[in-house]
């Protein structure tokens, strides 16, 4: 079957792994070695036990709440494969794209192994357009999805406007996207959106058609939750959205996002539809820029680790 499997079982990086962790193993080796050098003949032998005891409790309780539970993974893709593009479905690999495991003109470092590159040219709107659909992959479209990817942008990543990153969608090909108003019945999309770079920082957010928007276009939602600033150039995040949605007709449809674990946007008031056959049609992982307007220089970014789910994953 064309799904990779990710075989780095989180957590691995050092820098991911919460504090408690390492302290509770540390704990562990250090006691148990302990315990076996003092054995039963020393006095503080069995406060040793205890700590070891204690030590092995906690770290099975933290690192229950850290592991992943495969049956809840939809879709992933690490981009090692030499035919990654078969992973989602093409026959080909698509124009401005390439995986890539260096890349130090743009000050690319990797986050595990070889990673996406996408360039929007000069003068350009794409980019990239790849779908993961979940009625041809899995016979069925979901009314929830958790997707989780790795994002940083080049050293050359300078937008003076904003555009379209990847998200979460349901257009059916007739309403939800390029000035396609959506009315509830047709369609409705929550992909990810940037606007222009200031002070060294790209904001990101949902752009959202749903059936209480006003205008022709999607409503523009930034993340900005606790004071978040937006995205740095030349550094790995860990982007996570999820979208639950609404009953038909009422207002309790659900967006979320967080980036490196933290939450930054949360709405659950959006009203996507209207009758209960729209669905989560697709996972897009769309990078555009405009709008009408263009890029004004060639501009880079990197995904990697791409993964869908049932569950939010960890990290
Ligand atoms: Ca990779």
């Amino acid at each position: 079957m064309s799904v990779s499997v990710n075989d780095r079982q989180a957590p691995v990086a050092p820098g991911k792994i919460p504090a408690a962790i390492f302290h509770a193993e540390s704990l562990v080796g250090e006691s148990m070695m302990r315990t076996r050098l003092v054995d039963s003949s020393w006095p503080g032998g069995s406060q040793f036990f205890s700590a070891t005891l204690l030590a092995s409790l906690l770290t099975s309780s933290v690192l229950a709440e850290d592991q992943r539970d495969d049956n809840a993974v939809i879709f992933e893709c690490d981009f090692e494969s030499a035919e990654w593009w078969q992973e989602w479905g093409l026959n080909a690999p698509p124009a401005r794209v390439d995986a890539v495991s260096q890349d130090t003109e743009l000050g690319f470092e990797p986050h595990a192994g070889r990673a996406l590159r996408i360039r929007v040219d000069e003068g350009g709107h794409y980019g990239v357009s790849l779908q993961y659909r979940f009625a041809e992959r899995t016979g069925t479209e979901p009314e929830e999805v958790w997707l989780r990817y790795y994002l940083r942008f080049g050293s050359d990543w300078t937008p003076a406007r904003g555009g379209k990153l990847p998200g979460i969608a349901g257009t059916y090909g007739r309403a939800g996207w390029g000035g396609r108003k959506v009315n509830g019945t047709d369609g409705w999309s929550a992909r990810g959106l940037f606007r222009g770079q200031k002070d060294g920082r790209t904001p990101v957010g949902f752009y959202c058609y749903h059936a209480d928007m006003r205008g022709r276009y999607g409503d523009n939602w930034i993340w900005d939750k606790e004071g978040f600033p937006g995205l740095e150039n030349n550094r790995w995040y860990c982007v996570e959205q999820y979208v639950k949605l609404n009953q038909p007709g009422q207002n309790d449809g659900i967006l979320r996002a967080w980036v490196d674990g933290s939450p930054v946007f949360e709405k659950t008031d959006v009203r996507m539809r209207d009758i209960d056959t729209l669905k989560i049609e697709t996972v897009w992982m769309n990078v555009y820029h405009g709008g009408t307007w263009t890029a004004e220089t060639d501009h880079h970014l990197y995904i990697d680790d791409v993964m869908i789910s049932s569950q939010r994953m960890p990290r």
